[in-house]
């Protein structure tokens, strides 16, 4: 699909001359005022380059462009001006953050080399914004399972606790780690394994609720963050994420498996000093659970609730 151009001008005859040795090459849209630029920009859009006349009547060409900059900040802009508006153009270009100025009169060949110039510019900040999301997500995301990993899940955390704390509401934090994981990978291969931890993160999904946070916390140990939730709740939303674990089997490419996990639980209590004294809270739990013969949950000891 070929990227659209914008071109608005209040000179017909301009725009017709501009519309045939363009149209060959490009997608071409075409208005006579600011207004219907605009309507034409978001019944449309997203274009890759808007052309504009500077003075029109209604609304100038650089309040269009202004408009523009907010309603899709990647799209290329450029202002045509005549000879003796170059001082509006000037402030034009710096509060429009235009990519360019052509001076009129100008010929449809002219037009073709800056369309192509900003096709150019619109791809590399395409490109810009693609990377720069990327890195976004490599920088919150757990590769294997798409949930949080455990800076972001830590620092998400730490903002619920504080805020838990002032209003003085309910928090609950989990703690889980997968039964003799190990013996997966070493039976069936660590891509088997992998499998496993996805499909462990899945369940986490389904089973908490859409506002609760799930993060991956280390090799094949999970935390999760149930807002809102005193330690009553907890305990039934945390042994029901458990059954969903063990009580169906995993598919995977070794065939079907048993898993199980072992959970630690703990609400946020009135001494608490930290999220991370929290998590520890969790962990201990989670430590008894494993002593205690595995796939059960143990609630930790500092459970008094906020007042
Ligand atoms: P326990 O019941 O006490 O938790 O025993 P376990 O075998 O689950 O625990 P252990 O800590 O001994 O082993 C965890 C294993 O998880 C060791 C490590 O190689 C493996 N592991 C960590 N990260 C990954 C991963 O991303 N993929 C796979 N396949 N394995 C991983
Ligand atoms: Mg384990
Ligand atoms: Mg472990």
């Amino acid at each position: 699909m070929a990227d659209k151009i914008l071109i608005v001008d209040d000179d017909e005859n301009f725009l017709k001359s501009l519309s045939l040795p363009l149209g060959a090459d490009f997608d071409i849209h075409t208005e006579r005022d600011g207004e219907d630029a605009l309507a034409c920009f978001k019944k449309y859009g997203p274009f890759a380059v808007v052309i504009t006349d500077m003075q029109m009547a209604g609304m100038s060409g650089v309040d269009l462009l202004k408009q523009i900059t907010e309603l899709a900040p990647e799209t290329v802009r450029v202002l045509l001006t005549g000879y003796s508006d170059i001082d509006t153009a000037m402030r034009g270009i710096n509060e429009g953050r235009i990519f360019r100025y052509l001076t009129k009169p100008c010929t449809p060949a002219t037009i073709k080399d800056l369309i192509s110039d900003a096709l150019d510019e619109f791809a590399i900040a395409a490109n810009r914004l693609r990377l720069e999301e990327e890195l976004r997500t490599l920088a919150f995301v757990d590769d294997l399972t798409g949930i949080n990993n455990r800076r972001h899940f830590f620092e998400i955390g730490q903002e619920e606790f504080g805020r838990a704390q002032r209003f003085r509401r309910p928090l609950a934090a989990i703690m889980l780690d997968i039964d003799h994981f190990k013996a997966v990978n070493d039976t069936h291969g660590h891509s088997v394994g992998d499998q496993v931890i996805q499909e462990v993160a899945n369940r986490m999904g389904v089973a908490l609720r859409r506002a609760d946070i799930i993060g991956r916390y280390g090799g094949e140990e999970f935390s999760a963050l149930l807002l809102e939730t005193g330690i009553a709740t907890a305990t039934s939303v945390a042994t029901r994420l458990r059954e969903s674990i063990s009580d169906k089997p995993f598919q995977t490419i070794a065939g079907e498996l048993r898993v199980t996990v072992s959970i630690g639980l703990a609400a946020i209590g009135t001494n608490d000093t930290s999220f991370s004294a929290l998590l520890n809270c969790a962990d201990e739990a989670l430590y008894r659970a494993k002593k205690l013969g595995r796939n059960r949950l143990e609630v930790g000891k500092e459970t008094t609730p906020a007042k």
